[in-house]
């Protein structure tokens, strides 16, 4: 009786133990099955963000390169265009310079057909106004077929009757402006300023 029960207990035990085992394996693989289901979708989810991503950073970077592009572009264009402007600028400057500044000799034409154009106005002398330096010499030339005189409004120089293609020249002493005119066609105008 008692071996009997022993026995029973010994094959209980042993049918549980084979069971659990059994359990416990089964239960195993199919967490190990999971993980690894899991693990795939993840390295898949991984490598599908990561595409975006590139995708992305690469639609980014053509955007950046191309703002740059037109940023340089666009400087490019302002950098020419102020060069433009500081040669023009330094052009006019040297213009001014040459024109503004006295001379110690300065030719000036009686211009041709003056003797009868009375709207020549500053183009009656040519140039009409001339800058010569305190001890400069003004030479009047007529390159008109009439005859001519640069006579100074306050009478501090006359050059009296300059002929047609003749020339008369006039020595400046002292600094000063001097407006002078044609005593034969008063509306031929022009001045000397002394410097
Ligand atoms: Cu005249």
């Amino acid at each position: 009786m008692n071996t009997k029960l022993l026995a029973s207990i010994a094959v209980f035990v042993l049918l549980a133990a084979v069971v659990s085992i059994s359990m416990t394996d089964s239960a195993f693989a199919d967490e190990k099955k999971k993980s690894e289901m899991m693990a795939k979708k993840d390295t898949k989810k991984t490598e599908m963000k990561e595409k975006k991503d590139a995708k992305k950073t690469a639609v980014k970077e053509k955007k950046e390169t191309k703002k740059t592009e037109m940023k340089e572009k666009k400087d490019a264009k302002k950098t020419a265009v102020k060069e433009k402007k500081e040669t023009k600028k330094a052009e006019m400057k040297e213009k001014k310079a040459a024109t503004g500044s006295a001379a110690s000799e300065v030719s000036v034409e009686m211009a041709k057909g003056t003797a009868s154009k009375q709207d020549c106005a500053d183009q009656c002398y040519m140039p009409s106004t001339v800058n010569v330096s305190v001890g400069g010499k003004v030479t009047w030339k007529n390159v008109d077929s009439a005859a001519h005189t640069a006579t100074a409004t306050d009478s501090s120089f006359d050059t009296s009757l300059v002929n047609a293609g003749a020339s008369a020249s006039n020595t400046f002493n002292t600094a000063g402006t001097y407006p002078y005119m044609c005593i034969l066609h008063p509306w031929m105008k022009g001045t000397i300023n002394v410097q």
